[in-house]
């Protein structure tokens, strides 16, 4: 931690996140659907401990108590992501008023308590009906997708003003369809690239049934979608290794913000995967729909990676596979660990990176503003005998990356909001309940949830507008 205290600019929206599949629980209530999450849980072996989505914190039934601990932190804005298979259970067709009811409620409950929602339509639920019609890689899913959007939409509209229609879509494609670790698990490179262009093509058509609308009170709708922007350094000079951060950057970064900020995909990539896919899937118009104006960007930051194309002499123990993009035509490429601190999940922390991918959007896209939609680290924590939970790391963590975007703003980045991950802690995906990364810690036998230290320390952040020095102290609750 560094010394002096850093202020936030008047005005910037002070948040915490969260998704569905993740917080809510209640996975069969109210006629909600399958979800390709529920469906993969339910696979032997494929999420640890046998863990599902239920009863995760049962956020479903608890959201009054969620929105009390929100109001103790001092937040201006919650996102959260909306269940498509709650409100539609079979993908398309009938709407379940009861699912789209709970985000009505949520939606007043949070406005009552001086909360701005921030919903994302997306994050990674998709119903198992359209898995089953053949998912992502099929074009029709995109346009399901709109049609779901347009739904929530038409429900929420009159009060909801800031909208993302995905998160994370190259976890969607390339951990979904490539590698096979998140749902729905299926080894397909050629359907992960497909998938890719399904999915901004779905962002598209929503964001351009979003843009235009108006809340009751005269808000303009402001749309944009989230994406896990990394920075990729080339862990030697040498040409394989700059080669190998070029590729990987295209898979992770550039597939992504190219077609949406530019209306193309990138031309490098298209050579890296051309044994793969040609694109075949891109029609005529899509471009142009995936490229429809956006009005933010959220950034999704935890680590950045160090990437080699030659480990000869590196030490193995520092060698790491390739994830996700790296198996769609890039199996040769490792990453290699720095030797920086871990987090529980083997991420290295090192803040620049944050700010490196901040200032590269802002150059790459001027004006458009930014936001930290998720940013926080798990660590393993506990509930002391004292009842709290300390976790100074988790304080550094933040402390470092707040600085970080601190410093972004103050060399002229639009950054206009930061977004905690997670509120509470919650459903780690593969590796369910094992990896803690709330500000709120759950005992999930008893529900029972206590604010972490690192959540003082937060909310004094939101209260202040500002970082403190360290040992200033982390409770003004
Ligand atoms: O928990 C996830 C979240 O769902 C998406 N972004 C990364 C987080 C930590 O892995």
């Amino acid at each position: 931690m560094q010394d002096a205290p850093v202020r936030f600019p008047a005005g910037f929206v002070w948040g915490a996140a969260t998704a569905s599949f993740q917080i809510e629980g209640a996975t069969t209530a109210d006629g909600r659907g399958p979800s390709i999450w529920d469906t993969f849980a339910a696979t032997p072996g494929a999420v640890a401990g046998g863990d599902t989505g239920e009863p995760a914190t049962d956020h479903y039934r608890r959201y009054p108590e969620d929105i009390a601990l929100m109001r103790e932190l001092g937040l201006g804005a919650y996102r959260f992501s909306i269940a498509w298979p709650r409100v539609l259970p079979g993908g398309a067709g009938a709407v379940n008023r009861a699912g789209l009811d709970f985000y009505d409620r949520l939606v007043d409950a949070l406005l009552a308590a001086g909360i701005e929602p921030w919903p994302t339509l997306y994050h990674w639920d998709l119903p198992q009906p359209l898995e089953d019609a053949g998912g992502w890689p099929v074009r029709d899913t995109a346009l399901r997708f709109a049609e779901y959007a347009a739904v929530v939409h038409d429900a929420l509209g009159d009060r909801v003003a800031n909208w993302t229609t995905l998160n994370e879509p190259w976890c969607s494609a390339f951990l979904g369809y490539a590698q096979g670790v998140h749902a729905p698990g299926r080894r397909e490179p050629a359907a992960a690239l497909a998938a890719v262009h399904h999915l901004l093509l779905a962002h598209g058509l929503a964001a351009e049934r979003i843009r235009g609308g108006r809340t009751a009170d005269g808000r303009a709708h402001r749309v944009g979608l989230v994406h896990n922007q990394t920075v990729l350094r080339p862990h030697t000079g040498s040409p394989a290794d700059l080669d190998a951060a070029r590729r990987v950057d295209g898979l992770r970064n550039r597939i992504f913000t190219d077609p949406v900020l530019h209306g193309r995909y990138p031309d490098d990539v298209l050579a890296d995967v051309a044994a793969v896919s040609d694109f075949g899937f891109v029609r005529d118009g899509d471009l142009a729909t995936v490229s429809t104006p956006i009005d933010l960007l959220g950034v999704n930051f935890y680590n950045p990676q160090w990437v080699a194309g030659d480990v000869r002499g590196v030490d193995p123990a520092a060698v790491e596979q390739g994830d996700g993009a790296t198996w769609v035509g890039s199996e040769d490429v490792r990453f290699v660990l720095q030797g920086l601190p871990q987090t529980a999940m083997g991420w290295e922390v090192d803040a620049s990176g944050l700010y490196d991918v901040l200032v590269r959007l802002a150059a790459e896209k001027p004006g458009l503003e930014l936001y930290v939609t998720e940013n926080g680290a798990a660590y393993d924590d506990e509930v002391a005998a004292d009842g709290a939970v300390h976790d100074p790391q988790r304080i550094g963590y933040l402390d470092q990356h707040l600085r970080a975007a601190h410093r972004a703003i103050a060399d002229g980045v639009p950054l206009r909001g930061y977004f905690a991950w997670s509120l509470l802690d919650n459903f780690e995906w593969a590796l369910g309940y094992s990896r803690r990364f709330g500000l709120v810690h759950v005992d999930y036998p008893t529900q029972h949830r206590v604010i972490k230290d690192s959540g003082r320390w937060y909310a004094r952040v939101v209260r202040s507008g500002e970082v403190p020095p360290p040992g200033s102290g982390s409770d003004p609750l």
